[in-house]
């Protein structure tokens, strides 16, 4: 359950948060394809409960049944999307919500409804007998507690009922045969390893219609928040690697901290298993997420240089399976993605660079973003080699022989240093400011010599904040 069967020479997944399946299908063609991207995390498919006026994003957190109708459109339309992605070799991971049904709002996306006073939920079916019993999560250290209590006060199901484990089954099977390539699991910590592990054999192979090979088991991260210690958190994270990769929240949080300059970019050198993380096979890695963007704690697109920053270093280290998040712009936490007068999503708008404009951020856009997934699919599993750091905030290093990378994160000091490069020969167009066209660069550019060294300058006040070269980038 921890390969993404990417396609050969692509190694990143865009969440592309809430767009609508037709969009999703359509930036696989004419954008993701073309520039690298291997997957894409999708919203949650499955019918849910409809909230406000404000029609916010946790709506899709409430499930009223497995019927795939949504505000991102039907099961024909998700069907159409996963075999238009898999088409150009973009993969489809669905967010999936399978440890709770809606405790709020009764009328779901597709028409039915839910009795929440009885626990009744006639789409699926289920009834007060599927869910635990009620009772609040008051320690987050019991784990006990954390997996039959209710998270957030929404209507627990028991993984351990035949019949819920038939439902969960049933819907996700129904996703396989649709296409898609895995699972992001919603509040994965919150359900028994146990029970999935039941779940998950039952699951079919990957639909090899949708060209996946023979045999191929789903991929799925995991969302499992902490998990360090038993001292901690009452039980490990480790507990959840036989069902497949999980969500690395200290990376995103240690990334944030390090390019916010709370710490020194110099002891990135050993960013990954030698800060305690996961071993990278299990790790989901990400700069922020749909939650944590929204709590003020780690750099998101509202930060610019330093996200540009931040990202650009996730794509160029070799640790664990990189996810880029791909939001529509907030100014409170619970709002809802850009729609028309009658409360339906809009499909993304772009200017002539591009750029998403009408509401929509689409980071995965941004040149340097764009470019620096390219990076990562150049140098491939090159290793690291090269490190360079002044003691400080400035750093450098290659992937083997494929590509460079520097980075100035020193406030108020230029980075001007001889480096080895590891690079051949040769004059690179430098793509944290520009690209590579025909035989010449609409950026920056270095000259590396036979000796693979190159004079590196980044002026403190350099708008990106690093510069990168690759093998294909030479000019
Ligand atoms: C997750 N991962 O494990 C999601 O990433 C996160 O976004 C979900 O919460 C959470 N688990 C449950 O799926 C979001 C949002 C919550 C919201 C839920 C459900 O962050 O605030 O809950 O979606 O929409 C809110 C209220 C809650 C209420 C619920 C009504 O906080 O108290 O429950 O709405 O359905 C009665
Ligand atoms: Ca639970």
């Amino acid at each position: 359950y921890t390969d993404p069967h990417w396609w050969t020479g692509r190694s990143a997944m865009v969440h592309l948060m809430d767009w609508r399946w037709q969009d999703i299908a359509r930036e696989c063609e004419e954008f993701l394809a073309p520039n690298g991207y291997a997957g894409v995390q999708v919203s949650p498919a499955n019918e849910h409960n409809i909230f406000d006026d404000q029609r916010s994003w946790m709506e899709r957190y409430g499930p009223i049944s497995y019927i795939l109708t949504t505000r991102s459109g039907n099961q024909a339309a998700f069907a159409d999307m996963t075999r238009r992605c898999n088409a150009v070799g973009v993969r489809i991971y669905v967010d999936v919500v399978f440890n709770h049904m809606t405790g709020s709002g009764t009328l779901g996306s597709a028409g039915n409804t839910a009795d929440l006073v009885n626990r009744n939920y006639p789409a699926v079916p289920y009834t007060r007998e599927h869910f635990n019993p009620s009772c609040n999560i008051y320690n987050w250290n019991n784990p006990y507690e954390i997996r039959n209590c209710e998270l957030l006060g929404l209507p627990d199901l028991n993984q351990g009922n035949e019949h819920v484990r038939t439902k969960i089954v049933e819907f996700l099977n129904n996703l396989i045969d649709l296409g898609v390539a895995g699972f992001r699991v919603d509040a994965m910590k919150h359900m028994w390893p146990g029970d999935l592990e039941v779940i998950w054999s039952r699951l079919k192979n990957l639909n090899t219609a949708h060209g996946f090979p023979a045999n191929a088991r789903p991929f799925v991260v995991g969302e499992v928040i902490a998990g360090y210690s038993i001292e901690n958190d009452g039980f490990l994270g480790s507990e959840y690697f036989p069902l497949g990769t999980i969500t690395e929240f200290r990376y995103s949080q240690e990334i944030s901290r390090v390019f916010s300059g709370n710490d020194l970019l110099k002891w990135l050198s050993s960013f990954g298993e030698g800060w305690g993380f996961w071993p990278s096979k299990y790790a989901l890695t990400f700069v922020d997420n749909h939650d944590n963007q929204r709590d003020g704690h780690v750099l998101t697109y509202k930060n610019g240089r330093t996200y540009k920053m931040a990202t650009a270093f996730h794509l160029a280290w070799p640790y664990g399976v990189p996810r880029l998040m791909s939001s529509f712009n907030f100014t409170n936490r619970d709002q809802g993605p850009p729609r028309d007068a009658v409360g339906n999503i809009v499909a993304p708008e772009f200017n002539a660079n591009g750029q998403c404009t009408n509401g929509w951020v689409c980071e995965h856009r941004w040149h340097q973003i764009k470019e620096m997934v390219k990076f990562r699919n150049v140098v491939g599993s090159a290793a690291v080699a090269n490190w360079w750091d002044n003691g400080g905030n400035q750093i450098a290093f290659s992937r083997g022989n494929r590509g460079f990378i520097a980075f100035n994160g020193q406030y108020g000091i230029d980075l001007s240093q001889n480096l080895q490069t590891g690079l051949p020969a040769g004059t690179y167009c430098d793509i944290a400011t520009g690209i590579k066209s025909g035989s010449s660069c609409t950026g920056g550019s270095v000259v590396v010599g036979s000796d693979g060294r190159a004079n590196i300058f980044l002026s403190a006040t350099v708008p990106e904040g690093f510069l990168a070269i690759h093998a294909e980038s030479r000019l």
